[in-house]
């Protein structure tokens, strides 16, 4: 099982052990065992906060693999597990305490009964854990609402060591939670909540990453019936401003740099910079 990682090891402390037997001495030679490190690798991205397993193999021709004693020691925050036992096959698996960020340089040691060892050396790059940042597109406070519509939640969320779809984000309506999409490649996550009754209502998006730092974004928003509340014959469903009696499908586009008529589309039928458009 030679590594995919980046790994050396050294020898020393081979022994001789002695003994006698039937009267004839022997001199037996215990040869020292030898370690290899497997990973993490370099591509691994490590975060303030994780345990990582330490993948590594030992062998030695004189003492069982299970006989020997594996210890991780790091430059920065000293030993990393209990000393632990391989596999008969000498697999090795350590669980590491929770790391701190910065360039752990490590060293995995194993030593025989008779006090031979071998050491392996790898190198950890841990980065700081940075809070995720959760900001809110749609709904937004003093926007307009009205309980005969889906709403639309949309919201951006970012981190500095994680990419979106390693957050996961979720809404909170008025205390009932909603899972948002998987956030894609810029952040941005969303939800089409069924019509809200007319009234206030609390809107939150929270994100957590993957050191479990959380941020959350909220909106009080106002929700309204769906009636004609400007008077000008359209309700929510096809008056785009019912808040304005100029604005609605009855109203011819003009140059204002909004849009008049409800189509979507905001001074059509305009040229930026003509005389009827300046
Ligand atoms: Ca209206
Ligand atoms: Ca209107
Ligand atoms: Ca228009
Ligand atoms: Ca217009």
């Amino acid at each position: 099982m030679l590594g995919r990682g980046r790994w050396t090891a050294i020898v020393y402390g081979a022994g001789l052990a002695q003994g006698c037997g039937g009267g004839a001495s022997f001199v037996s030679v215990n040869e020292a065992p030898s370690i290899g490190f497997v990973g993490p690798t370099v591509d691994d991205v490590l975060v303030e906060g994780d345990r990582v397993v330490l993948e590594a193999w030992v062998e030695d021709e004189t003492t069982p693999a299970g006989d020997l004693v594996v210890s991780v020691v790091s430059t920065i925050q000293g030993p990393l597990a209990d000393p632990m036992h391989p596999a008969a096959d000498g697999a090795v698996f350590l669980r590491t305490d929770p790391l701190l960020a910065g360039e752990h340089a490590l060293t995995v040691a194993v030593s025989d009964p008779m006090g031979a060892t071998a050491a392996a050396y790898a190198t950890l790059t841990v980065l700081a854990s940075t809070p995720p940042v959760a900001t809110l597109l749609s709904p937004l406070p003093g926007g307009l609402y009205y309980d005969a519509l889906d709403l639309l939640l949309e919201g951006v969320v970012a981190d500095g060591e994680s990419a979106g779809p390693d957050l996961v984000a979720w809404w909170d309506v008025d205390g009932n939670a909603y899972d948002s999409s998987v956030p894609d490649g810029e952040g941005r996550t969303w939800f089409l909540l069924p019509p809200l009754t007319a009234g206030d209502h609390s809107v939150r998006l929270w994100v957590i990453d993957e050191a479990g730092q959380t941020d959350v974004a909220e909106a009080g928003i106002r929700v309204l019936p769906c009636a004609d509340l400007d008077g000008d014959g359209a309700d929510c469903h096809s008056d785009c401003d019912d808040s304005d009696p100029f604005v609605g499908p009855s109203t011819s586009e003009a140059c204002n740099g909004i849009d008049d008529d409800c189509d979507g589309d905001v001074d059509e039928g305009f040229l930026p910079g003509s005389p009827d458009c300046p």
